[in-house]
């Protein structure tokens, strides 16, 4: 197994792809499994990872990392998949199980499948070879975290069927597949797509993918997101009926529901009953519960709080997968950091609303009650309007769909596609009566009987690619100018050599972001960052974000650039840091042991802020471990520190130096060591000091056992002094 310090080796797992087999086929849900897990019982979890990064604040709790029971998903789309490797990495540490690769710009109008790896434009080219290399690494990625990992993509577009089988061929999990997505959002062929779609629903069937639908999409579309929510209903009925009847089980059938509203809207009164609505007609499917992408503008702190209000309506109602767009989306530019941190946002939120539903009961003969009937019933109106109307693609073509009404209201903006309109019309052909398709998987009128009396045709040909993996046809790169090998000889250097540069999606690419502030108005702002930008040397200097704090009095701007310069590790001074013992071990050992400290500000330095941060129990100090000391205040002379502490029988002195000039506060610590090897102490004082310009060697070399500089806690120094103890009493 790969260890968690060190890297995954993307040369290595290139070779010999071509005779790579996926370990297996089909979706993976996570098991609900209530638990105590450190001092707390949990009942919405599953089972923790082998490896993981926990939340933050978890170093306060021995370091748990509860996992919510839901399905997390990350999207990753940075065009190039040998970057994306990494991220996937990071993002199963941090929860993730469903690794959605966003396709590049216009594939889905690719009437085909792409070979080799050429670089993609937001998001990569969906390929065989990227395929087996990403499945191939997640196989080692779940091992490592101890959980299986669903990989995900698009069945959508022209090429959809033909994607579907590469994608069963390649161990892909899941899959988002509607072919109301191509009509409305594609202008694909109505006819074609629905064609497409039940030959590649049937396929996804047998590969056991999870089928995720584009319900999703109208919300994000609509000028008023709010208003399609029967619509929402309609299309979810459309795809999952449809689904279904092809032969995808029920249980693998995923609607993609967003709750369509964001504040500044009221967020709550408006998705619940629309959550609500949606569960009481499609219980016996999955949720995979979208973020809202609508209303993300480019501020991630106010993405991050419509994320955790979506959540909220998880937890309230239900989803199986839950899904977390980057809070950066808005800004296009999904970078390694965002992907987690929307991750971390999830595994907070869900698990701080553990059992939520089991301590609320939502009142019947409230407004929320009476709103989510009328979205039903408006949602069963318009099916009704559309079965009268011809059907669906009748419907279409009058421009039923994303209409700015809250039906039956209509604006008469909706989306309107001919019949026999759109990319790939008139490529629908009747299947002659001797028609013939070989394979396992295939949806309608198939006459084998005219050659065998078998009802798998694929025995015919002895197995089709499901059966016999040796027919499948394995294609390496094709561009000479574009592919893998190429980019990652590009960045050699950084990828095993002594470079490194900053990075925010693909390596070295040297993108930096600075956060900014400036007294003034947002166009002066503007204009200032990018001039400082340019002043700090950064190339491709462009504004991502801005936001008004004051219309003249101030203006937040975050920038990005790039730096033209590496940092050479064979130069770098890397300064090994001890980690600290854990609270349990630091409040265990000092119940057994005798550890009493005199502390203090020595020689002519009234300053005490930095000490008292250090003992008070306030200030997460020293006080907290039940650690006994004598503070003895500011401007103490030397040689009293040796004195109290033998008077008081201590073990520990603290000094406090903050005054640096003329190095006084070096010649202080060497006073204090030589003074206790005076009063013949100084075997048995552990002596520390602590200040802003102290550094720990010096601090060694002017006789203490060891010093602190800026930053120092409380918990740093009971660590060290344990840690000192024990080495004292052990030796
Ligand atoms: C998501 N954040 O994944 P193109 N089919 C369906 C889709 O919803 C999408 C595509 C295909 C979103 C991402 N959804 C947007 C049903 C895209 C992608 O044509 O390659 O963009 O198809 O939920």
């Amino acid at each position: 197994m790969i260890k968690a310090n060190q890297k995954l080796d993307i040369r290595k797992l290139l070779e010999d792809l071509e005779n790579y087999e996926p370990k297996r086929r089909g979706w993976v849900w996570r098991q609900k499994t209530p638990q105590k897990i450190g001092p707390f019982n949990y009942c919405e979890v599953s089972p923790s990872l082998k490896n993981y990064q926990p939340l933050p604040s978890a170093r306060h709790l021995n370091n748990i990392d509860p996992q919510p029971e839901m399905v997390i998903t990350t999207e990753i789309a940075s065009g190039r998949f040998e970057d994306d490797i990494r991220r996937m990495r990071m993002a199963a540490y941090h929860g993730a199980d469903h690794i959605m690769v966003i396709r590049t710009a216009g594939q889905s109008h690719i009437d085909g499948l792409l070979e080799g790896t050429p670089q993609g434009v937001g998001g990569v080219p969906i390929t065989r070879k990227q395929l087996r290399a990403q499945r191939k690494a997640l196989d080692i990625i779940e091992e490592e975290v101890g959980r299986p990992i669903n990989y995900h993509s698009y069945v959508s577009g022209v090429a959809g069927p033909e994607i579907a089988v590469l994608f069963v061929e390649e161990g892909v999990n899941g899959a988002h597949q509607d072919p109301q997505y191509n009509v409305l959002y594609r202008n694909i062929n109505s006819l074609r797509s629905f064609v497409d779609a039940a030959e590649s629903k049937k396929i996804m069937a047998y590969g056991g993918l999870a089928q995720i639908d584009g319900a999703h999409n109208a919300n994000a579309t609509a000028r008023d997101a709010w208003k399609v929510m029967p619509e929402l209903l309609v299309q979810h009925a459309i795809n999952t009926r449809m689904s279904e009847r092809v032969g995808i089980p029920a249980d693998l059938i995923c609607l993609s529901t967003v709750p369509p509203a964001a504040p500044p809207s009221p967020d709550l009164k408006i998705n619940l009953p629309y959550a609500l609505a949606l569960r009481d007609f499609f219980d016996n499917y999955k949720m995979r519960a979208q973020m809202n992408t609508k209303y993300m503008d480019s501020s991630t702190r106010e993405a991050t709080v419509t994320h955790v209000l979506n959540l909220l309506i998880s937890r309230l109602t239900s989803a199986d997968i839950q899904s977390t767009i980057t809070p950066d989306e808005g800004r296009n530019v999904p970078w390694h950091v965002y992907n987690i941190e929307a991750l971390d946002t999830a595994k907070q939120a869900l698990v701080g609303m553990d059992d939520l539903k089991a301590m609320l009961e939502f009142k019947k003969d409230s407004e929320l009650f009476k709103t989510k009937r009328e979205i039903k019933e408006r949602a069963v109106l318009m099916l009704e309007e559309i079965i009268a109307m011809g059907g669906y693609f009748e419907a279409v073509e009058a421009g039923m769909f994303v209409d700015s009404g809250n039906y039956p209201e209509r604006v008469g903006d909706g989306i309107k596609r001919k019949i026999a309109g759109g990319i790939s019309s008139d490529t629908i052909i009747k299947r002659d009566s001797k028609y013939l398709a070989p394979v396992t998987a295939h949806y309608g009128y198939n006459n084998v009987s005219q050659y065998s009396n078998t009802s798998d045709p694929a025995t015919l040909i002895g197995g089709s690619t499901f059966e016999k993996r040796i027919k499948i046809q394995y294609i390496d790169e094709l561009d000479e100018t574009d592919n893998v090998y190429l980019r990652l000889a590009e960045k050699e250097d950084y990828r095993s050599g002594h470079l490194l540069k900053p990075e925010v999606e693909w390596l070295a690419d040297g993108v930096v972001m600075v956060d900014l502030f400036f007294p003034t108005d947002i166009n002066t702002a503007e204009a200032a960052a990018l001039e400082v930008g340019k002043k700090m040397n950064l190339t491709n200097v462009e504004v991502i974000h801005k936001e008004t704090m004051h219309p003249s009095e101030g203006i937040r701007i975050q920038l990005k650039g790039v730096v033209n310069f590496d940092i050479d590790l064979r130069k770098l001074k890397v300064v090994e840091k001890e980690e600290n013992l854990s609270e349990e071990e630091i409040t265990n050992y000092l119940k057994k042991h005798h550890l009493k400290i005199i502390a203090g500000t020595g020689g002519n330095d009234e300053h005490s802020v930095g000490m008292r941060e250090i003992l008070d129990i306030k200030h997460g100090g020293l006080e907290k471990y039940g650690i006994e000391f004598n503070y003895l205040g500011t401007s103490v002379p030397i040689e009293k520190f040796i004195d109290a502490a033998i008077e008081e029988n201590a073990n520990v002195v603290l000094i406090s130096l903050i005054i640096s000039h003329d190095d006084i506060h070096y010649k202080n610590m060497q006073k204090l060591h030589n003074y206790a090897i005076e009063k013949g102490v100084r075997e048995k004082l552990i002596l520390v000091a602590g200040g802003t310009q102290v550094t720990p060697e010096l601090a060694q070399k002017y006789g203490m056992d060891q010093g602190f500089g800026r930053g120092t806690t409380g918990t740093d120094i009971a660590s060290f002094l344990v840690k000192r103890l024990k080495e004292k009493n052990e030796s």
